[in-house]
């Protein structure tokens, strides 16, 4: 389905008055109002192939109607966010759900869409159907070599297909780890995914990085192999400069720091990309800022200080991507959701005035520190993300107007209603 632009246009207007009046309102406050909108325009957030189909939990799985049943039909489910928001340019693959058959037709209409692809995401998860080995006791960290060939050729094939389509990272998310105690030599596990992860290292083109993307538990529940970010900054020193870490806001233990961690792996210019998602218990893959957005506020916060103390450009640095799930909502309005989250709380942390921070903090002022977070925190930043959508030519109030053009029933007319996406 495709949006035309003069309906796009006249459902503006409709709602154009009151936008004016919210946004002048807002942007009277600011200083520099103008290049605050640049950089929220700027900022895209890169959509995984595999969060555009009703996802399942390990009970049941409901699929929704108008899935797509295809690559060339997700990028248009993307090309269509894209087009309602302004801020989702980019596409992010899982080999094998994924594959491109024909890659410079694939790039061809992901380039029509104004897409262009983001980080590739390997797979040895699962065991694929023909695949000479089993991944049931891990992949890098097998015992058994011919396993542990298997897994590294697949990631290589992964930067073949990445190669062709234009992309120049490609993140390594290991379920490798133990479920019990005395299952695993710790030490051996961690030197034979090292060694792996070397040999894939070095067949990554000069201009790629390597995200190492780290989870506390599950499917293994005793160890993770690649567990914490101190054990993927491990990895990631110890394979170079072009290795990274890579954070999952859904993979920590309860309670962890994770603006601390954010702010620390960029202080040692080893931050490489972001798994967007939000959580109450472990990996739940939930709306971003559903659950804790004053988190998501406060992680943006240390992104922007500890980018700007590097000179590093916020939209192009790092690479920003939502990993989610969806059980029960439409996967297209749920990333809708998602997307708006994340442009509040970048705004709300551009807000922050980081000059008087500062000081409150030399001066140990922790009430004046607080206030001044809050202060950014607070603030109805929701006219200013619409004026970026809509001076980028999308749509002020993009969830309205996909409800009003009936999308997803015109997906289900197109598609059919029992349409299940490749995926988790
Ligand atoms: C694992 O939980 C993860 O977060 C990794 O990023 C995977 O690639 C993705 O989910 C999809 O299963
Ligand atoms: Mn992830
Ligand atoms: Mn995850």
């Amino acid at each position: 389905m495709k949006l035309e632009p003069y309906k796009l246009q006249s459902l503006n207007e409709d709602q154009l008055q009151r936008h004016q009046q919210k946004f002048e309102s807002v942007a009277a406050e600011i200083k520099n109002v103008d290049g605050l909108l640049q950089q929220l325009i700027d900022f895209q957030i890169a959509i995984p192939s595999w969060a555009l189909g009703t996802g399942g939990t390990r009970f049941g799985r409901f699929s929704g109607g108008g899935e797509p049943r295809s690559l060339e039909e997700k990028i248009e489910d993307v090309g269509l966010l894209h087009a309602l928001n302004g801020s989702s340019g980019a596409i992010s693959l899982h080999i094998p759900w994924d594959i491109p058959q024909n890659a410079a037709s694939i790039k061809a209409l992901a380039a029509q869409h104004g897409l262009r692809f983001d980080a590739m995401n390997s797979n040895t998860f699962q065991d694929q159907a023909g695949q000479a080995h089993s991944y049931k006791f891990g992949s890098m960290q097998h015992t058994d070599k011919a396993v542990r060939k298997q897994a590294i050729d697949h990631n290589i094939e992964v930067i073949k297909y990445g190669i062709e389509l234009g992309s120049e990272s490609l993140t390594v998310w290991l379920s490798d780890g133990s479920s019990f105690p005395g299952q695993l030599n710790f030490r051996k596990a961690f030197e034979r995914t090292l060694g792996c992860l070397q040999e894939v290292y070095a067949a990554l083109p000069d201009n790629w990085k390597l995200f190492v993307e780290y989870k506390a538990f599950e499917p293994n529940f005793y160890s993770m192999t690649v567990g914490d970010w101190g054990q993927s900054l491990n990895y990631a020193n110890k394979l170079g400069p072009k290795a990274y870490t890579l954070v999952d806001l859904g993979h920590h233990l309860p309670n962890a720091n994770i603006e601390q961690i954010v702010a620390l792996l960029l202080m040692d210019g080893k931050l490489g990309g972001f798994h967007f998602n939000d959580s109450k218990y472990g990996d739940d893959d939930l709306t971003v800022g559903s659950i804790n957005p004053y988190q998501l506020f406060l992680i943006f916060n240390e992104l922007i200080e500890g980018m700007n103390a590097r000179g590093m450009n916020h939209a192009s640095d790092l690479g920003w991507m939502i990993d989610a799930s969806h059980n029960i909502k439409d996967p297209l309005e749920d990333l809708l959701q998602s997307v708006e989250a994340i442009k509040i709380a970048y705004a709300q942390a551009l807000l922050v005035d980081t000059q008087e921070l500062e000081k409150a903090r030399e001066s140990n002022d922790v009430v004046r520190a607080q206030e001044i977070l809050q202060e950014a925190y607070r603030t109805d930043v929701r006219p200013l993300v619409a004026e970026a959508r809509l001076r980028a030519g999308a749509a002020l109030q993009p969830l309205q107007v996909y409800r009003s053009l009936n999308v997803r029933e015109n997906l289900i007319k197109e598609r059919g209603l029992k349409t299940v996406a490749t995926g988790l």
